[in-house]
């Protein structure tokens, strides 16, 4: 890597030693790359901090497809945003389960806006928004 710029950090050892567990855990190379991964985030997650910059996400939720009124309820939204959502993808995880992952494409307020209705959709076990740049 050209331009690097070496800085000395101080660490709890307790943290830190949780710390290289988990990323070795993770796989990475080194605990430099790791650091440079949770800097990109934070950079990342701080720029769409700008509701009306266009940008990229998925939402994934998971919820349990016997409760049938909520594929009707996820339906129902991802037929109101059709715009807004590029592709979904639906996997049956188990006997009860499914997930399903939407990629979304919009302004930043808008996929917030979605994905804070799909998440709190009753029935919605899980839902996890990512917006990317
Ligand atoms: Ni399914």
């Amino acid at each position: 890597m050209e331009n690097i710029i070496r800085k000395g950090i101080a660490f709890d050892p307790d943290q830190l030693k949780k710390f290289d567990k988990l990323i070795s855990k993770k796989g990475y190379a080194n605990r430099s790359e790791a650091i440079r991964d949770l800097i990109r985030v934070e950079l990342i997650s701080d720029e769409v901090k700008s509701p009306e910059k266009k940008s990229n996400g998925t939402l994934t939720v998971v919820y349990n497809h016997h409760e049938h009124h909520v594929q009707h309820e996820l339906t129902h939204f991802q037929h109101h945003q059709g715009d807004l959502i590029k592709s979904t993808l639906h996997v049956h995880m188990d006997k009860n389960n499914c997930m399903e992952v939407m990629i979304l494409c919009g302004k930043v307020k808008n996929i917030k806006k979605f994905a804070d209705k799909v998440i709190a959709a009753k029935g919605v076990k899980y839902g996890k928004l990512v917006v990317v740049n």
